[in-house]
């Protein structure tokens, strides 16, 4: 895989490295993506469809069960190597602000700290009625393993009675305000931002990239496949991020002798 000397130039020099990751991120730890040729739930539903209010008010069990599904997945799997050599570049430049569209755990349990996560988490669950937090119980990978597309009845908040909704941000509904500031910032200050395993499809998520570009950043994409984003950036690798992130950051940072 030829790595580009400019690029690694950049980064060597850089102060700010900004990354932006979506589902290809994951999709190495067995995560399924929103895109990708999908199994089950996801062949019969489009995922558009049930990460909305209105499939939540039309069915709760239904996208109650599908987000308790995609938690057990989340909690089966493991961070891949392109998380670990995300974590493993911020402690190699000035400054890296990580942003997720991911909803799972896999970046901060590879090590990345104060990770801007877009679209929410899906541990951090919250009542539709009052907002307040609602905690998991506790469980194992292995006592959860929820049926795919088993209707599972949501929780009820202990305050005021409403439904407990996953934490994460729905088709129609607006990011959290901190966060998207935090986010475009720094995709407005980045000496090279990263947009890796995204097929750069919703927004105002994907504008971030080209934020970046108009502010002169070297802007880098890691994607197996093409996506509109490729010939608007500096760098484009038609390569998975597991594979390449490694490679990238031993030849950008060879390991001192
Ligand atoms: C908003 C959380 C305004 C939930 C997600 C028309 C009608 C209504 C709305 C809109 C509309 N047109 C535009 C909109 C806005 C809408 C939108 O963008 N729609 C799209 C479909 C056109 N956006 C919104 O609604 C946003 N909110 O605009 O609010 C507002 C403002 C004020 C007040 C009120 C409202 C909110 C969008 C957030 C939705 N939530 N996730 C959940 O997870 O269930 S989005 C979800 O899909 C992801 O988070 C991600 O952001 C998005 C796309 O997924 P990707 O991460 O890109 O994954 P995908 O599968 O698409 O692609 C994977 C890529 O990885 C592929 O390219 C593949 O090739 C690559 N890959 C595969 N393997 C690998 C790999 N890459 C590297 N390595 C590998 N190994
Ligand atoms: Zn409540």
């Amino acid at each position: 895989m030829e790595l580009d000397a400019a690029l690694i130039d950049r980064l060597r020099q850089a102060r700010l490295v900004v990354i932006l990751t979506g589902a290809g991120a994951s999709a190495e730890s067995g995560i399924p993506t929103f895109r990708d040729r999908q199994t089950g739930l996801w062949q019969k539903f489009d995922a558009m469809e049930l990460a909305t209010p209105g499939a939540f008010q039309a069915d709760p069990s239904l996208v109650w069960g599908w987000y308790e599904w995609r938690r057990a997945a989340v909690l089966r799997a493991q961070p891949n190597a392109a998380h670990v050599a995300i974590a493993e570049m911020a402690e190699r430049v000035p400054h890296l602000t990580l942003i997720t569209q991911n909803v799972d755990d896999l970046h901060e349990r590879a090590g990345s700290k104060a990770v801007l996560h877009l679209h929410g988490e899906l541990a951090l669950p919250y009542c539709g009625g009052c907002r307040r937090r609602h905690v998991f119980p506790a469980v194992s990978a292995s006592t959860m393993t929820p049926a795919e597309g088993a209707r599972i009845d949501p929780p009820r908040c202990q305050a005021c009675g409403a439904l407990i909704r996953p934490g994460v941000v729905w088709f129609g509904e607006p990011l959290p305000r901190a966060v998207w500031q935090s986010a475009r910032d720094a995709a407005g200050r980045a000496d090279v931002f990263f947009c890796i395993g995204t097929s750069s499809m919703v927004q105002p998520a994907a504008s971030l990239t080209e934020l970046a570009i108009d502010a002169g950043a070297a802007t880098v994409l890691i994607n197996p496949n093409p996506t509109a984003m490729d010939d608007k950036v500096a760098f484009a690798y038609r390569e998975t991020a597991a594979t390449i992130l490694p490679q990238l950051l031993s030849a950008t940072w060879p390991r001192l002798a």
